[in-house]
């Protein structure tokens, strides 16, 4: 279900429901997505991923999720938790999981971006063996993977996770490739940055869309939770009104690529949902069938209009950095755990108060997508609603630029608007050559004019 201007001069508000929706249901042999987690995080932010599909009952829609850290202490606990994880899939092929089969080091590699250089031979052929693997389960699926979501990091596997985005990349030419980048925290981790792993992604992944995020105050378990919500909410959003991709992520990226430097950005809202009537949810499976019965309808369309307006508000970025939002494409989804009848109802109250205050005149490129969705969200088991915004990032993320040029005035970062900053442009890199102090006479003409005497 998704709400968006119909035409966006008349601002004619339009809610519509993807075509075939019935019959898309039915026929999900399309599994279209495949999921890599590079590193101890990476593999773990993907799990919290996956959970949130299986909470969805929409984990049929992987084909293949790569856990890719060479540390034995991950592989195992992963092994551990999957085993023990109930409902896996309602429909499709099933997911095939893969770990790395060559650990050079139990432990890892310590935080290291190099330290992998020296085991190269055999862990290349290890990542072209995964992906092997990947193809072979796209083709049991009968098609390769439109997106590929690959959760990076800044520690001892960022350059060969870059290494296995090229693989991929190369495997896959069509599919969209979304690398997701959590900026470190850690001083350790913000100094490999700066000397070598930026200069690296510079190279290695050059010309691809990434999503960046970057690590809010809270514990990072939270913004891991958001991101996975975000990315699942989006996943089984319908934007794309005539079905022309299985993969509403893809459809996402496509839409928001040309408006962008090389970032996306996410925003996230989470609100408790004004619930007049309580009830139990199912203890066993499935209770994710079971929806929560909510009250007056009025209430509700204004606290989501109210948590859809919050997503420009400061503390819901996850990483800032967009100067101009009101012309460029942006997608907005709305998960709640409502029974799937009452989104329509719903999604157009929502419209007419969004309408009422002028979001599609101030934002007139935006698409709104509703969703159900019962999120398992702690001991309480109150009832959330989570709204996700992606949009392009132009120009710099001040993040990014605290980690590079940690000494930088906040007059210089003033002035540069809307450059392309993503992965491939060296525009970080060359703002740190800036800062060296030009030596006197750099002309090479001149210096060759200096050297030479006319007779
Ligand atoms: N977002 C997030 N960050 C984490 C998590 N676990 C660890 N980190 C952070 O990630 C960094 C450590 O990176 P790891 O993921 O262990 O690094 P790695 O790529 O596995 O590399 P090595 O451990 O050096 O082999 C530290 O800055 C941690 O604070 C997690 O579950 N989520
Ligand atoms: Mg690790």
């Amino acid at each position: 279900m998704f709400v968006r201007p119909r035409s966006r001069n008349s601002r004619l508000l339009h809610t519509a429901r993807r075509k075939g929706e019935a019959g898309r249901r039915g026929d999900r042999s399309q599994a279209a997505l495949a999921v890599v987690g590079i590193g101890t995080a990476g593999a773990r932010r993907m799990l919290m991923f996956l959970q949130r599909m299986s909470e969805l009952s929409e984990l049929g829609r992987i084909q293949s999720a790569v856990f890719y850290d060479c540390n034995q202490t991950t592989v195992d606990y992963m092994r551990n938790f999957l085993d023990r994880l109930p409902g896996r899939s309602k429909n499709g092929a099933g997911v095939q999981i893969l770990f790395p089969n060559y650990i050079p080091m139990t432990d890892g590699f310590m935080r290291d971006p190099k330290l992998h250089e020296e085991y190269v031979g055999p862990l290349e052929r290890d990542m072209d063996t995964i992906v092997s693997q990947i193809i072979v389960q796209s083709e049991r699926c009968g098609r390769s993977p439109e997106t590929i979501v690959e959760f990076m990091g800044f520690a001892g596997h960022s350059v060969l996770g870059a290494r296995f985005h090229r693989k991929l990349r190369a495997a896959f030419p069509s599919a969209v490739i979304l690398p997701i980048m959590m900026l470190p925290k850690d001083h350790v981790s913000e100094e490999w940055t700066r000397r070598y792993i930026w200069e690296r992604y510079e190279d290695l992944l050059a010309g691809s869309e990434c999503l960046l995020t970057a690590q809010s105050a809270s514990h990072f378990g939270e913004d891991d939770a958001r991101l996975a919500t975000g990315l699942a909410g989006v996943e089984v959003a319908d934007f794309d009104e005539e079905g022309a991709t299985d993969s509403p992520l893809a459809a996402a990226c496509h839409r928001l690529r040309g408006a962008c430097g090389g970032w996306l950005g996410m925003a996230t809202v989470k609100r408790n949902m004004p619930v007049m009537k309580k009830f139990e949810w199912l203890r066993l499976p499935p209770w994710w069938r079971q929806y929560a019965a909510v009250g007056p309808q009025e209430g509700l369309s204004v606290a989501v209009s109210h948590a859809i307006w919050s997503t420009f508000d400061p503390p819901s970025q996850m990483a800032e950095g967009l100067n101009d939002p009101h012309h460029v494409p942006q997608i907005v989804v709305v998960s709640l755990p409502v029974h799937p009848d009452a989104l329509e109802p719903l999604a157009t109250g929502a419209a007419e108060v969004l309408e009422q205050t002028n979001l599609f005149g101030e934002f007139p490129n935006m698409d709104i997508a509703f969703n159900a969705a019962r999120f398992h969200e702690g001991a309480s088991g109150d009832p959330f609603m989570h709204v996700t915004r992606i949009y392009p990032v132009q120009g710099e993320l001040a993040p990014v630029m605290e980690i590079l040029h940690p000494g930088r005035s906040l007059e210089d970062q003033a002035a540069s608007f809307a450059h392309e900053t993503g992965f491939g442009t060296y525009y970080h890199l060359e703002a740190a050559l800036d800062d060296v102090p030009v030596l006197a006479s750099q002309d090479p003409d001149e210096e060759w004019k200096q050297h030479v005497r006319y007779i």
